[in-house]
């Protein structure tokens, strides 16, 4: 039997929350808006403090540019320390505009990929104001038929557009390249995987690492063992964390395969992606389209953190006795007596001992919060997708 002090390594978790989880969001065939939604980045702040106040799991939000421009970002910086909380990770947007419908940081006209270029010198000198640590950059950039553009040409460019915002980072800061397999573009990607992302970061240098999004791989990818190698070559820095059963479906991260968070948490401990020293975020990258978005928040970070609890568990010196022994089904059993282990009950007691409620869940459903929003967020336009 384990105790709750067992768990102590949880205390050094923090996870953050990308801003745009607490807006509209949806799908291509239906956004549904919510009441309460956030009509500025400062109640979106607002809202994730109320997730980090009841989990003490959150302490950390993402912004996404220009969704979440300011005029004064000292001041959302400000409101956010107030509330116990401190602004983490930018995000640039370059899927959006007209003129990106080619590419941006690949595209083929030069004014084009510098306006890209210029918008990640936007997101770099917010950063210096709200104190962010890391830029980072997804880009839509491919091409839906064969022959449409020359993939090695855009290649080079992107190596060229990326060294130049590079060189614009301060000392503290860090670039984080985030890759998906398709979409929005269908025939190409630009950087569709790991090995091309760590490419153009390794080229870069030290300040540049790699963003992996759960949900941003092919059906039945593992992902633990890119996170294994990862970890292994330094240039791990970032997670999108949720879940997904088709495609990027950005659903509740845990929802879908319990067993694959595990067993991604199981290498990160393993390969010291764990703590406030690691070196890697821990970010979810989630829209609630039809549920409540602050509960769906609480959910994930719990999500996070049971499957964090169950790989710390894990018996690793009775693995590594297993797997040297050549002993296949002992080592497999040791794994998924860690994965079966019920921590919930532990976890409460955890909480309690923290002052934090037991059952967040629970606790924001009786805390007056969500009909407070709803009544007092009346008017203005609410947060969304291209808002
Ligand atoms: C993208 C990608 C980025 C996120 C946007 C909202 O698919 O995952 O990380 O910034 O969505
Ligand atoms: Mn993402």
């Amino acid at each position: 039997m384990f105790t709750s002090q067992d768990l102590d390594a949880l205390a050094d978790q923090s996870i953050e929350l990308p801003s745009w989880a607490f807006g509209n969001s949806g799908t291509r065939f239906r956004v549904f808006p919510q009441a309460g939604v956030p009509r500025d980045p400062f109640e979106k702040v607002a809202d994730a403090a109320k997730v980090h106040e009841l989990t003490g799991l959150a302490p950390i939000v993402a912004l996404h540019i220009p969704w979440d421009l300011v005029e004064d970002f000292a001041a959302l910086r400000r409101y956010a320390e107030d509330l116990g909380m401190t602004l983490g990770t930018i995000n640039s947007n370059t899927f959006q505009d007209d003129a990106y419908k080619l590419g941006s940081l690949t595209h083929s006209d030069r004014r084009i990929r510098q306006q890209a270029i210029d918008h990640h010198f936007q997101c770099i000198d917010v950063m210096g104001q709200t104190g962010s640590r890391d830029l980072k950059i997804w880009l839509a950039d491919g091409t839906n038929y064969p022959g449409q553009d020359d993939i090695r040409g855009r290649q080079d460019r992107l190596a060229d557009s990326l060294a130049k915002i590079y060189q614009r980072l301060g000392e503290d800061q860090r670039l984080v390249l985030e890759y998906k397999f398709f979409e929005p573009a269908f025939y190409h990607t630009d950087v569709p995987d790991w090995g091309t992302a760590y490419a153009h970061v390794e080229a870069l240098g030290e300040r540049a690492l790699v963003c992996l999004d759960t949900g941003h791989h092919a059906p039945g990818t593992n992902i633990e063992f890119i996170v294994a190698q990862l970890l292994r070559l330094g240039k791990l820095g970032a997670f999108d964390f949720n879940s997904r059963f088709y495609a990027d479906d950005d659903l509740i991260v845990g929802a879908a395969d319990p067993f694959q968070l595990f067993r991604i948490l199981v290498e990160v401990i393993r390969g010291g992606g764990f703590g406030s020293t690691s070196g890697v975020s821990f970010m979810l990258d989630q829209c609630h389209n039809i549920e409540k978005k602050i509960p769906g928040q609480i959910r994930s970070v719990l999500n996070v953190q049971e499957m964090t609890a169950r790989a710390l568990l894990l018996d690793r010196a009775a693995l590594g006795s297993a797997q040297d022994a050549g002993d296949v089904l002992a080592a497999n059993d040791v794994l998924m007596d860690a994965f079966y282990t019920d921590v919930r009950p532990a976890l409460a007691e955890w909480r309690a001992s923290r002052g934090l409620p037991a059952n967040p869940m629970a606790a924001y459903a009786a805390d007056g919060y969500q009909e407070r929003i709803e009544l007092e967020r009346v008017g203005g336009a609410q947060a969304g997708w291209g808002a």
